[in-house]
Order: structure tokens, then sequence, then C-alpha cells
């Protein structure tokens, strides 16, 4: 992602920051391997990976802090960058790069000229509280937040191609699905799609779930022989380039959906195509009412009925979605859609009684007038899918 995404998100908020604003970087522990996982905040500001950096922005000034150069580490893990390099500027996108022993002064120095202080909850702020005790420090998420909600055309890029692997990555599991492979086996094929299409990984914990374990939410264990006959609920994404898509199919092992499971897996499918269709700035993705939470559970309670004879509704036991970008459950705030926004829509009815779990989970932008869904080019229809796993 080029240095200027980063100067605009900057630029963005200091439009609207009535304060100083400081975030710090991971640090690293000792023997520690450092990932390029970065605190999400700091490299949404800055896209800078490297530990032990911290950022002051007020809305005059933007100041990057970096470590010094460290001989002995950088053996250890590569080469680092240090305000004292003379190309510091080009590598950080920021104008003023400053020694991390500076970082004290120049706090003092805004804090004088701003009354307000926004920081993260970690130890950072609990050492600022120490230092200023009579200086209230607001949540500085929240406003992040309300940035981050909104898609670039670059953030939305790199969405769209964490969305496409994971495409291929499903079309890869199904083709491999049949009676006696095991779930970790499938797990495999996913994550091996995501490496081999220069990916990082994987977005979040491969859920993999066969027969009974189709009606575990959560379930990642991956260690069940998958039958023919039951159904299989594969909930995979990839991430690549720092952002992440979120995306679930439900297929029958062997090719063939039995009556029952074909009835269940059309009403979620009706359930989130309405959810789809009533997807628009305005509506919220939870609530009692004007929500699409509500929608497809309506839906559900319309349609068909469990063993009992009473409504389906009550088994959709979770949301009907949320924020995806740097994150797989992305930073948000409460408040309705709007144009711009990255959400799932992903019901699910899960049954234990009957060992059916069904979920389908789409990424859609949503637009002034609707919802662009972006990971269309995956069958959703039955008859599509028994036809890509059928052996
Ligand atoms: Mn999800």
């Amino acid at each position: 992602m080029p240095l200027d995404e980063f100067r605009a998100r900057r630029a963005n908020l200091r439009k609207s920051l009535d304060g100083v604003l400081l975030l710090a970087a991971r640090t690293e522990g000792r023997d520690e391997t450092f990932r390029s996982d970065q605190e999400p905040n700091f490299y949404y500001l800055t896209g800078w990976t490297e530990p032990g950096a911290r950022l002051l922005v007020t809305p005059s000034l933007e100041i990057l802090f970096l470590p010094h150069h460290n001989e002995r580490l950088e053996h250890y893990v590569g080469k680092r960058s240090s305000a004292e390099d003379g190309d510091v500027h080009a590598v950080t996108g920021f104008e003023d790069v400053r020694p991390i022993e500076k970082f004290e002064t120049e706090l003092d120095k805004a804090l004088g000229a701003n009354e307000k202080v926004y920081a993260l909850n970690s130890a950072f702020t609990d050492k600022l509280k120490s230092l200023y005790p009579f200086r209230d420090i607001s949540d500085a998420a929240p406003p992040i937040a309300k940035l981050r909600m909104k898609k670039s055309p670059a953030e939305l890029a790199a969405i769209q191609h964490a969305t496409d692997v994971s495409l291929e990555a499903h079309r890869a599991a199904w083709k491999r699905m049949a009676a006696g492979l095991y779930e970790y086996q499938l797990q495999a094929t996913l994550e091996n799609t995501f490496l081999e299409n220069g990916c990082e990984g994987v977005a979040y914990a491969p859920i993999v779930g066969s027969g009974p374990n189709s009606t575990v939410l959560h379930y990642s264990s991956n260690h069940r022989r998958a039958d023919r006959g039951e159904v299989v609920v594969i909930d995979s994404a990839a991430q690549c380039d720092g952002y992440a898509s979120d995306i679930t199919r439900t297929a029958p092992v062997g090719g063939k959906f039995s009556a029952r499971q074909r009835e269940i897996y059309e009403i979620v499918l009706g359930a989130q195509n309405a959810a789809i269709a009533a997807a628009k700035p305005g509506i919220r993705l939870s609530g009692p009412t004007n929500s699409l939470t509500k929608i497809a559970k309506d839906y559900m309670d319309a349609h068909g009925k469990d063993l009992h004879g009473e409504p389906l509704g009550k088994y959709f036991i979770h949301g009907i979605g949320h924020q995806v970008g740097l994150q797989v459950h992305d930073a948000s705030v409460e408040g309705p859609l709007e144009a711009g926004m990255v959400v799932t829509i992903e019901p699910g009815i899960y049954i234990p009684e009957e060992n059916i779990g069904v979920r389908i989970e789409d990424v859609i932008l949503v637009t002034e007038n609707g919802a662009k869904l972006l990971s269309a080019a995956l069958p959703r229809e039955p008859d599509e899918i028994e036809k890509a796993v059928a052996k």
C-alpha cells in the first residue's frame, strides 16, 4: 500500500481531531519472533510495521518516534530504521521523524497547547496516566474506528484481493472434499491456497466442521473424518497485504444434499438474499427493529419448522454480520450502515438434534443505494454447490 494512503489517513484524522492523539507500536519481547502484526490502529495511521515506534498527532503536527539502531538485535531480526537514517523520510512517509528519547519533550509541548488527550487502553497509557495524573485521557479507538469503517479505494482493492484468493481456496477445498477425508486435510488445502497466492496466511483460524461439528459456531480443532451424507461448514478466508476477508459455504460430502439438508440450506440462502437486498445506508446490522439480523430471522421464522413444529429463527443464534478490514472483525462504533463500509452477511441455522448446521457468509460493500456483493463469484445456489463437490 503506497505511503500516500497512510498520509491521507492522518490528514483525515487531523481534520476532526480536537486534541493530542498518542499511539504506541507493538513492542517486542526477548526471544520473541516479531511478525508483521502491528497494532492495527498504529498500522492504519502509519503503515509502519517495525516495533517500538510511537506516534504523536495533533491538529497541527504529526511526529513519528523511532528507536535507535541496535546492531546486535539487527543481526537477529534484520535491518531496522532509525531517525538518524538519511532515507528515513522516504521510508516512513513522515516529514517529522525523531529519536524515541525526544518523545516526552514533544508530548509536553503538545499537552501545553491542547487540552484533550486520546490514547488506547494499554500499558503505554497506564504510564501516561501516572505521568500526567490531572489530565483526562480519552479512548483513541472510537475516533480512529470512525475512519476505519469507511474504506478507501486502495482498501477496497486489498479486501477484494483477499476475497478472490479466499474464493479460490474454497473451490480447491470443494474439489478435494470426499467421504473419508479429515477436516484438517481441507484446512491444509485452504491455507496452502492462501500462501500460494502470496498472502500472509489465514485471516482467522479456519473452521471446517463436518456432521455434528457443522452446528458448532467456532469449531476449529478440525480433526474429525467427514463422511458421505454429512454437510461440511467451511468458514475460512485469507489475509493479504494486511487486509482480511471472511467467507463461509456449506456443502454436502459426496455431492448430494439430503431433502432435509436442502430445505434448511434454502431457508438460510433465502434469509441471506433478503438481508443483502435490504442492505443500504441507514439500516443497522443488529437491533430489534430496522436491522438486517431481524430481516434474516423473520425470514427463517416464516419458512420451515424444526422436528417439534417450532419456527427456525431461534436456531440463528448470532448477529448477521460485522465490519471487515485490517481485522476480520474490524473496528466499529455503534450506528447504522453507511456507504463505503464493508460488512459480512452471514445467516446460519444450527440444529444439533439433526446434525445439521448451515451458514452462508459473503462480504458486501455498502453503496449509496444498496450493496455490492464482493464474493459473488463463488456459487451459493445448492445445485451449483452439489455439482462443485460431486464425486
Ligand atoms: Mn464472519
